[in-house]
């Protein structure tokens, strides 16, 4: 026996990569259905050396699974996610429209499993913000040690945390600067390609984008309330992975040898961080490309504030910063019983 999962959403870039995950990581599933809206009915997709054929969203029989892992964006998910949780299902949602309902857990396992001790009030689990989810990562052994009062961060995130069309977008516009073809001028302010664009989502009444707002509310929630963050969520021409430069103010004193020993040590990282300039070690986005670890280099201390500490954060953004960590979560329900293979 095991169980019935529905991947919704599972024609997008996180949706194809949540069947990778699951069967990169033998999740004991019995059966695995493909969800998507009906102009995708048919289409085929791999999971694993099988071949799923996508089915309609809209007419599928919700009370037949367990678990459904969404990433069909907010607005799907706030009309469809309870009505699901209702039929029996237990949702694991990837957007944003649930991330701060007091009554969803929103987690990082590697952070806050704690946090899930039996099936969610409404049935819903949040999965975080791609760049918030690979900061609390890397956060959260600092905090434990030595208490992080504040976070100063900028984010370096790649287009496909907008998605394939974001995607298409680079590739676009890079090969027709390469073929000679100059973009259309009126369209230069949202040139991405030999670009970054510090903006990322819509802008708040504050002046902070929605992006910059979650980094701050979702780290709160995750990790510790009285953490105060402040970040510039900037997007690079880069295709997969998000980089964040994190300079943390710490209760205690804190070195950056200690540090090392520290985040070496802790779930979900891997530390590559060396300065000898004969034979340097740091993390690019291109070198953390279907990774599952969460990649920390450049910890140094920061002169210019009491105990300070910075780190450089590199992940795969379709990876832990959505599908691996909403997997990741269905294996701590499973682990807990609050899931039953
Ligand atoms: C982005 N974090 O990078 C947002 C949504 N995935 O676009």
């Amino acid at each position: 026996m095991g169980l019935k999962i529905a991947v919704y959403g599972a024609t997008g870039a996180v949706g194809k990569e949540m069947l990778t995950i699951l069967e990169e990581r033998l999740f004991p599933a019995e059966e695995v259905f493909a969800l998507a809206t009906r102009k995708s009915i048919g289409r085929e997709l791999s999971y694993g050396d099988r071949t799923l054929k996508v089915k309609d969203a809209a007419t599928f029989d919700f009370s037949k699974v367990d678990l459904v892992l969404m990433s069909a964006g907010g607005d799907v998910s706030r009309a469809e996610a309870q009505k699901i949780a209702k039929a029996g299902a237990i949702v694991i949602d990837n957007s944003s429209a649930w991330r701060m309902d007091p009554d969803v857990p929103l987690i990082v396992p590697e952070v806050n499993a704690d946090a899930l001790e039996s099936r969610p009030k409404k049935g819903i689990i949040a999965n975080p913000n791609c760049s918030t989810i690979q900061t609390v990562v890397a956060l959260k052994p600092i905090h434990d040690r030595a208490r992080i009062k504040r976070v100063s961060c900028a984010t370096y995130q790649a287009v496909s945390g907008g998605g394939q069309a974001a995607m298409d977008e680079l590739w676009h516009q890079t090969r027709a600067i390469y073929v000679n073809d100059p973009i259309e001028p009126d369209a230069l302010p949202k040139q991405i390609a030999f670009n970054v664009i510090p903006k990322i989502d819509v802008f708040m009444e504050d002046g902070a984008t929605k992006e910059e707002w979650k980094m701050t509310v979702e780290t709160k929630k995750i990790l510790d309330p009285s953490i105060k963050l402040f970040s510039t969520c900037v997007r690079v021409p880069v295709f997969v992975g998000h980089c964040v430069a994190a300079h943390l103010e710490l209760e205690e004193e804190l070195s950056p040898e200690e540090a090392r020993d520290i985040l070496r040590e802790a779930p979900g990282l891997m530390l590559i961080d060396r300065t000898d300039e004969d034979d340097p070690m740091y993390v690019t986005p291109i070198e953390c490309v279907g990774e599952f670890a969460t990649f920390v280099s450049r910890v140094r201390s920061d002169p210019t504030v009491e105990n300070g500490l910075a780190m450089w954060i590199v992940s795969d953004n379709l990876r832990k910063g959505a599908a691996l960590n909403a997997v990741q979560i269905a294996e701590v329900l499973l682990n807990k019983g609050i899931l039953k293979a």
